[in-house]
């Protein structure tokens, strides 16, 4: 996969291809990611990548010829993905979706925006990472790049593989746990120390719908649900119903 990023901030991303699995993955030659200056598509002696608005008021708005210029030299096909407050909001599936592209094109707003006809003519879609406002979408672009990166094949080794990641099912992973089996008197569960897989993969099925349930409701309502879930649903709904079900009642304390 290559993934092109149009930006006036280039060097912002250095840091982040630098480090932990992106570095490794462009080690591997899993992805090749291109940082480009805006301004070295822009032709006039100044350089100049911005300018006012027609019809006044504050604020600067991206020219159309050096997005254009930088654009039109990443190779075909390409999907040209604008960042902006006003795109849809960027989300596990968008990642996996994103993944199976030859070719990505990230285009970093700043200032009021972009010239309208950019948008019209040039972006395929636009994309926002949630309800607040940055000032330009380069960190926009490193959080969809470090999601669409680890679901590349071969980024993850095994024991961080993305089958136990939260969203992967639709749902948020299971608590984990790990040495010493007793911390300030508070005890590992005890099924995790069985050895009995099949209960064990039943508990963390359970946990995982609890968590879910518990903290994010709405994706409960969403998640494809096998009747097995259904039943450890309605154990988790029981056990909330008699006030069991805390962690008090889970991490047995000594
Ligand atoms: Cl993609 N860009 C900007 N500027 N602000 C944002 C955003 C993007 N997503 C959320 N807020």
């Amino acid at each position: 996969m290559r993934i092109d990023i149009i930006t006036i901030f280039p060097e912002l991303f250095n840091p982040f291809l630098q480090l932990g699995i992106v570095k490794k993955a462009l080690e591997k030659k899993t992805v090749d990611i291109r940082a480009h200056d805006l301004r070295n598509f822009a032709l006039d002696k100044h350089r100049m990548v911005d300018d006012y608005p027609y019809g006044g008021g504050p604020g600067m708005v991206l020219k159309p010829e050096p997005i254009w210029r930088a654009v039109e030299q990443i190779p075909q096909p390409r999907r040209v993905v604008f960042l902006t407050p006003h795109g849809r909001t960027f989300d596990q599936e968008k990642a996996w979706e994103m993944a199976q592209l030859k070719n990505l094109v990230l285009i970093c707003g700043r200032y009021e925006g972009v010239d309208e006809r950019v948008r019209e003519e040039l972006v395929d879609e636009e994309i926002s990472i949630g309800d607040y406002v940055l000032n330009g979408g380069e960190i926009p672009a490193m959080v969809i790049m470090e999601a669409v990166i680890r679901l590349l094949p071969e980024v993850l080794g095994d024991e961080d593989s993305v089958v136990g990641d939260s969203f992967y099912q639709g749902l948020l992973d299971h608590p984990h746990y790990t040495r010493p089996e007793e911390f300030k008197g508070y005890r590992v569960p005890g099924v995790l120390l069985s050895g009995d897989h099949k209960k064990i993969a039943r508990w963390r099925k359970k946990e995982s719908l609890r968590q879910t349930l518990l903290k994010r409701p709405d994706l409960i309502k969403k998640a494809n649900l096998d009747p097995e879930d259904r039943d450890l649903l309605a154990e988790i709904e029981a056990e909330i119903e008699e006030g069991l079900g805390g962690k008090e009642d889970r991490n047995e304390k000594c």
